[in-house]
This record gives C-alpha cells, structure tokens and sequence, in this order.
C-alpha cells in the first residue's frame, strides 16, 4: 500500500496523461483539416501511447491496492494558427509533462518510497524519448513549412509511423 499523497499524486498523473491523449487527439483531427493525413496518423497513433501511460499508472495502483480515481478532462484547443505552431505546443506539452514526472519522483524521494521511485523510472526514461520525437519533428516541420513539396514529403513520410 502506498501513501495517500502519492496515490493522490498519480491519480492526477493519470489526469494528465488522458489530457495528453485528448490534445494529440485534437491535433489529429486539426491535421485531417489541413489535408495532412501522415501528420493525422502520427498525432492519432502518440494518442494511443498517452493513453497507454495512463493505463500504466492505473495498473500500478490497482496493483498497489490504492483507490484509482478519474478526474475531469479538461477540454484540449480544436484548432492552432499552422501546423508549425500545433507541433511547437506539443512539444511544449512534452516539456511539462517531464517537469510533472519530475516532481512525481521527488515526492517518491521524500516518502521514501522506493517501489514507486522504481516504476517512475520508465516514465522518466520515456520522457526523453518524447522530447526527442516532438523536437525532432518540430525542426523537420520548420525546415518544409514554406515548401508545399517539401511539407508533402514530410508528411508522408510522417504517416509511416507505426503503432509500437
Ligand atoms: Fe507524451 O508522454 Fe505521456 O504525457
């Protein structure tokens, strides 16, 4: 059984990785506006992944016999000013969602909770891998934006991605 304060923190970690896959959502069918469908299918597809992440966190409380509560989702924008600016607030998103890991493990730290601190691991682990992902994309997005071929073949190759 794990503290109170940190089965409470998780919960709203599980709030805030179902808000990721709401917003990624949201950009997703603000690309489908745009006739970006590679873009579309990658922003759909890092919405399942977030959804994957609040499932993890769930799991672990179910496992660590806390009570899980879903919190209300806070509604996500439907539109941004381009595809650039969308990709940037992703990428800022990223940003936060590693300042909230952060804080998860330092709580873990004060409790000295060591199974907790344990299982944060993968997300801090992950979080590099999500910085890395919406950078890199945003740099590609920054190069081709003004470039209707270039973006094009972007966005192919965008779609390429595959669900993990
Ligand atoms: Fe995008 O990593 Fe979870 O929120």
């Amino acid at each position: 059984m794990i503290d109170i304060k940190m089965a409470e923190a998780l919960n709203k970690q599980i709030n805030e990785e179902l808000y990721s896959a709401y917003l990624y959502l949201s950009m997703s069918a603000y690309f489908e506006t745009l006739g970006l469908n590679g873009f579309a299918k990658w922003m759909r597809i890092q919405s399942k992944e977030e959804l994957g992440h609040a499932m993890k966190i769930y799991d672990y409380l179910i496992k660590q016999n806390a009570e899980v509560k879903l919190l209300q989702i806070k509604e996500p924008p439907h539109s941004w000013d381009s595809l650039t600016h969308a990709i940037e607030a992703a990428y800022e998103h990223e940003k936060y969602i590693t300042g909230k890991i952060n804080e998860l493990v330092t709580l873990s730290e004060n409790l000295n909770d060591r199974a907790t601190n344990s299982f944060l691991q993968w997300f801090i682990d992950e979080q590099v891998e999500e910085e890395k992902n919406t950078y890199e994309l945003l740099r590609k997005v920054k190069m081709a934006e003004k470039h209707v071929g270039a973006l094009l073949t972007l966005d192919k190759q965008v779609g390429e991605r595959e669900e993990d």
